[in-house]
C-alpha cells in the first residue's frame, strides 16, 4: 500500500510515522507513506500557496494551481482510479467501512487543507472523494489524514502481528470493548470479577459478550442498532433487561 500526502506543513507527520505500528508497517513494507510539500509545486519564487478570497471576506484559500499540479504529478506515478481524497469537515464521515474500503487499494492520495479552505476548483477537477474525521474545528487537515492513515495501516496484511487480535477488537465486531482487568485480582477494595478468574472459557466469552452488548446499548445505540445479531446476542439482551427490571 502506497499513501501519498499533499501538505503544507511536511514535518506534521515525520514523528507519528516513526512511531509504533506505522514505523513498523513501514519498515515491513506493507505500507509506503510519502510526503509532498504543496510548495514543491508553487510557480512563484516565493513559493504562495494562498491567496485571497474572491468576494471578500477574513482568511486565506489555498490556491488551486500548486494543488492540481501536485496532484496530476502523483496520478501520472500512479495506476489508474487512484483515489484522490481531499480531507475536509464536508466529506463524508471516515468510518471503519471506509478503512476497510481505502484498505483494499494499493495507492491513495490525501490533500490536507489550510487556511480557510481549497479553491472549489480543485474538488472540480482532481478529487474523487471528500471526508471527515468527524465535526470539530481543526487547524489543518494534518491530523485527519494521519487518523485515516493509522485505521488504514493497522488493517494491511502482517502489520499487527496477531491477526486475532483484529477481528476480536471492538469495532470489528462493531460493538464497544468489554471491560478489561489485568493484575492485581484486588486493588484499593476493587475486585477484579469471578468468571474471569474461573478459567472457564464459555462463560467468559458470555460475560464479555454480555458486557459488550451492555455497554454498547448505553452508549452508542446506533452501533447496536447497524448490527446483526445472533441468537445468543438477543439472549444476553433479554438477560440484561431482566436484570434491569429487578433494580
Ligand atoms: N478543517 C466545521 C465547520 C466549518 C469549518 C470547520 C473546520 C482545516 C482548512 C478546513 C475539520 C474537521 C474534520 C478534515 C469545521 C477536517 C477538518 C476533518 C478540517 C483548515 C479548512 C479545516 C465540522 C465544526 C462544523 C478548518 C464543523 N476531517 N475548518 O474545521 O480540515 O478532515
Amino acid at each position: 500500500m502506497r499513501i501519498e500526502v499533499i501538505t503544507i506543513f511536511p514535518d506534521f507527520f515525520s514523528s507519528p510515522l516513526d512511531c509504533s505500528i506505522l514505523a513498523r508497517a513501514r519498515q515491513s513494507e506493507a505500507l509506503a507513506v510519502n510526503i509532498h510539500n504543496l510548495r514543491d509545486y508553487a510557480a512563484d519564487k516565493h513559493k504562495v500557496v494562498d491567496d485571497y478570497p474572491y468576494g471578500g471576506g477574513a482568511g486565506m484559500v489555498m490556491k488551486p494551481e500548486p494543488l492540481i499540479l501536485a496532484v496530476e504529478d502523483l496520478l501520472s506515478r500512479a495506476g489508474p482510479d487512484c483515489p484522490v481524497i481531499l480531507l475536509t469537515p464536508q466529506g463524508q464521515q471516515f468510518d471503519q467501512a471506509k478503512a476497510e474500503q481505502l484498505a483494499k487499494q494499493e495507492q491513495f492520495i490525501l490533500i490536507c487543507g489550510h487556511y480557510e479552505g481549497v479553491d472549489e476548483r480543485v474538488r472540480q477537477t482532481v478529487v474523487t472523494e471528500e471526508l471527515s474525521i468527524g465535526d470539530y474545528v481543526l487547524t489543518g487537515g494534518e491530523a485527519a489524514a494521519l487518523v485515516v492513515i493509522g485505521a488504514v495501516a493497522r488493517l494491511l496484511p502482517g502489520v499487527l502481528g496477531n491477526p486475532a487480535s483484529i477481528d476480536s477488537e471492538s469495532f470489528a465486531s462493531g460493538l464497544l470493548e468489554y471491560p478489561h482487568y489485568t493484575r492485581p485480582a484486588q486493588w484499593r477494595g476493587m475486585a477484579v470479577p469471578e468468571v474471569l478468574l474461573s478459567g472457564h472459557h464459555q462463560k467468559i466469552h458470555r460475560w464479555r459478550r454480555k458486557q459488550a452488548l451492555r455497554r454498547t446499548r448505553e452508549r452508542r445505540p446506533q452501533l447496536l442498532k447497524q448490527l446483526e445479531l445472533t441468537e445468543e446476542d438477543k439472549q444476553l439482551l433479554a438477560e440484561l433487561d431482566a436484570e434491569a427490571s429487578q433494580d
